[in-house]
């Protein structure tokens, strides 16, 4: 049998060297997959995907230019590039060391003419992904369906004013729920890129709104269904493409959830740049999800503030990576879901090294981020400071506001007693201060 063709040769598995100098961007200086920390592997806390679209099937092209990543799959038939990429991308993620990927239908196989062309195709790719899944030892971290690429979807998909669009998201839908219990997704996403609107006129918000509730729950239905044991999530964007999209945020995707009763059946996929996006500082997303208990795995990855559109550049900022993994350490960590590079090359970052350099150098920055989250959970300082400004809760009056059980009534005998409070200092600076000794 002939040798499997190679696309990244001249590029080893990646190994942990600490010592490694500067300019040896190709090995990891801080992330040692096999290295314990309270109690768990770094890799069992990182859990890291690599996503399918941007890393196999990214162009480089933007609005003012055409491609410029050139890739070696991509040639001959739709179908046969699409054998290529998929080998490529299994290539790929052993020499990184990754032990889950992330993919849309459409970009794993080509859309047909018809639903059962492209249903066809589908199955014909991911019979391979399972196969070479099985080689690996790598999985799904999540699967999703691209339900806003093709023109049909161009006014929505489950709130399209029209069912018949609406019955095409279901039917595509259908078939991605099958595919991910087909290869053991572990977490299947929603991303409602088409759902929102731009012109208030021509929108019932309302009617929008129940349909998307009600496409949910045939999801839920069918899940049950067919045994899909796996986390749907949903995944909060404001805008782009629409100017205003319903999962705007973490808390409008919770407060969507719970009028609609669905609460239970999701969590959130918290993507950063989309929180900044929606005009919030990079962890917010993932400290209110996680403060209702409802953050489920995070498209790790940046945006440039001065754009102001969803660059999705990896994440390199160990003040954020340390954040973001306190709150995932804190909450016992992300599994089943993980931290999934949803990050593309920059259009100017040209060479095929340049896939594993981004890559490495995110891992190896949320790697630092969880040993300085580490350190500072252990030292225990900043939670020492913060249970000290909450103590007057854990008795008394402060203890029954706690569990609810105290009244106005009590508040106000309270107040004639005691009089007015000692207010205290609430400490910034020195917070800040702290937190910058640990990154
Ligand atoms: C787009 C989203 C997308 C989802 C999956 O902005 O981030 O990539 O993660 O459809
Ligand atoms: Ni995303
Ligand atoms: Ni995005």
């Amino acid at each position: 049998m002939a040798a499997q063709e190679e696309f990244f040769g001249g590029i080893p598995k990646i190994p942990y060297s600490p010592n490694a100098g500067p300019g040896d961007v190709l090995r990891f200086k801080h992330y040692k997959a096999e290295e314990v920390l309270m109690g768990r592997k770094m890799e069992d806390w990182l859990r890291f995907s690599v996503c399918y679209w941007h890393t196999f099937c990214g162009t480089g092209a933007d609005q003012f230019g055409s491609p410029t990543l050139h890739r070696p799959w991509n040639e001959g038939t739709p179908m046969d590039s699409a054998k290529k990429r998929l080998r490529a991308a299994f290539e790929f993620f052993t020499k990184l060391g990754v032990k889950y990927y992330t993919f849309h239908d459409r970009d794993m196989a080509p859309e047909g003419s018809t639903l059962e062309e492209s249903n066809r195709n589908l199955e014909e790719i991911t019979d391979l992904a399972l196969q070479l899944q099985s080689q690996t030892g790598i999985k799904v971290l999540w699967a999703t369906c691209n339900l806003f690429a093709h023109q049909r979807y161009m006014n929505g998909a489950a709130t399209n004013p029209d069912c018949h669009v609406l019955a095409y998201a279901g039917a595509q839908l259908k078939k991605g729920l099958d595919t991910a219990k087909k290869l053991g997704a572990e977490n299947f996403v929603f991303c409602g890129a088409r759902e929102g609107f731009f012109s208030v006129h021509n929108t019932d918000v309302a009617a929008e709104l129940k349909h998307m509730a009600n496409f949910f729950k045939m999801a839920v239905n069918y899940k049950d269904k067919i045994g899909l044991k796996c986390q749907f999530l949903i995944e909060p964007k404001p805008k782009e493409p629409c100017k205003h999209q319903y999962d705007y945020d973490a808390m409008s995707v919770i407060g969507f959830l719970q009028h609609y009763g669905l609460e239970t059946h999701f969590k959130l996929n918290i993507e950063p740049n989309h929180t900044t996006l929606a005009g919030h500082s990079y962890e917010h997303d993932v400290v209110m999800a996680s403060a209702f208990g409802m953050l489920g795995s995070v498209d790790s990855n940046t945006g440039s503030p001065d754009l102001g559109w969803d660059t999705d550049q990896f994440p390199m900022d160990i003040r954020n990576t340390t954040v973001v993994m306190k709150v995932i350490v804190e909450q016992g960590g992300l599994q089943p879901g993980g931290l999934n590079f949803d990050a593309k090359m920059r259009r100017e970052s040209t060479d095929l090294e340049d896939l594993f350099i981004a890559h490495i150098g995110a891992m190896d920055t949320f790697a630092r981020g969880l040993r300085n989250a580490v350190r500072i959970i252990e030292d225990g300082l900043i939670a020492g400071m913060v249970k000290e400004r909450y103590s007057s809760f854990s008795h008394g009056l402060g203890q029954r506001v706690e569990d609810g059980s105290a009244s106005l009534e009590e508040m106000e005998a309270f107040i004639k007693q005691n009089g007015e409070p000692n207010v205290t200092s609430g400490k910034q600076e020195k917070y800040e201060s702290i937190f910058n000794h640990y990154i």
